[in-house]
């Protein structure tokens, strides 16, 4: 064999191997929930898809349990495409793109009917695509419930009780004024650091919907579930930009695709957890309190006019209230 003949093999070995390794795309995804859990298990069945359609050549590889870091760390790591993909509650996001604040208005959304009509509407893509300038590709919302306070000692059974509580909340500006306007201290501080926050008393109480409080065990340390329901703030699917823009226009159809599947098999499976989550809790003894919502919702007005002041958020507040 010649010199020639030898050299045009090996580039072509090493071109051919290069073209492989550009097909193959995995696409690490974070979520701090348990295997099981909602959000984990849409996630994986939107693998599936994308799997399934590109034959093989993308995967996505749900990296769950906190595994890569807390909410928040892991938003700025999907930010600069460390991370490809991320499912976080909306609350996280608040800080970094405004129109999310809109989802998590306490009391705002009137069933579960109504905030589904809201994301899966024009309201639900326009916040979708804010995300674009912050280094994040909006893909999908799922479904979060409601949220509900849990205390340890002293149960709350009327706004008056939550006065001077340490309650915890997401990292979020709106949640810390929420909870002001309820009366609390706020504590901001990641999911995974709750448990033991509970168990030691550096907080007396936190919200959290049937899933969250069931999965976390938190119920074993709170076991006062007072039903506020105060927000039914949903969780949002997203992309790294700097990985949405490797792919495809044809790669990121699919992707996209089968995200907007995955929110329909998550509401089955939400459905479901709810009611599991809520049984597990009550057999575990939970002492499940009943409230006059109207009185929580009627503190939460500094929370609207601290909030909604620019005309994109009044617009917007307006638009999800006419939504019938
Ligand atoms: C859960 C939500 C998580 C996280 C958590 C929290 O309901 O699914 O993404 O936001 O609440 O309170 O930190």
């Amino acid at each position: 064999m010649n010199i020639a003949k030898t050299l045009c093999l090996a580039l072509g070995v090493a071109l051919g191997a290069g073209t492989l390794q550009a097909q193959e795309i995995t696409l690490r995804s974070a979520d701090i929930h348990p295997d099981g859990y909602p959000t984990v298990e849409a996630v994986k069945y939107m693998g599936e898809l994308v799997a399934k359609r590109t034959n093989g050549r993308i995967k996505i590889d749900v990296t769950n349990n906190a595994a890569l870091g807390s909410e928040k760390d892991t938003i700025e790591q999907t930010r600069f495409g460390v991370i490809d993909m991320n499912r976080v509650n909306a609350a996280p996001f608040n800080n970094l793109v405004p129109q999310t604040v809109v989802l998590g208005l306490p009391f705002l959304f009137r069933s579960t009917e109504h905030m589904h009509k809201t994301v899966d509407g024009p309201i639900g893509d326009e916040v979708l695509a804010a995300f674009e300038p912050h280094g994040l590709i909006g893909l999908a919302f799922y479904d979060s419930g409601a949220r509900s306070f849990y205390s340890t000692k002293k149960p709350i059974e009327k706004l008056a009780d939550l006065k001077g509580m340490k309650v915890r909340v997401q990292q979020s500006d709106l949640w810390i004024a929420m909870m002001e306007a309820f009366g609390a201290n706020a504590t901001p501080m990641p999911f995974g650091e709750v448990y033991s926050s509970l168990e030691t008393g550096v907080v007396d109480a936190a919200e959290n919907n049937w899933p969250s409080y069931e999965s976390s065990r938190h119920f074993e340390v709170a076991k006062n579930y007072t039903l506020t329901e105060h927000s039914l703030n949903p969780e949002i699917l997203v992309i790294s930009k700097i990985s949405w823009d490797k792919l495809s226009p044809d790669d990121q159809k699919v992707l996209k695709e089968a995200a907007k599947e995955s929110v329909v098999k998550m509401r089955e499976l939400w459905t479901a957890r709810e009611k599991a989550s809520e049984e597990k809790v009550r057999a575990a003894g939970a002492n499940v309190i009943k409230v006059d919502k109207a009185e929580f919702s009627a503190a939460m007005k500094p929370v609207y006019d601290r909030f909604v002041t620019d005309p994109q958020m009044k617009d917007l507040l307006e638009r999800i209230r006419a939504i019938n």
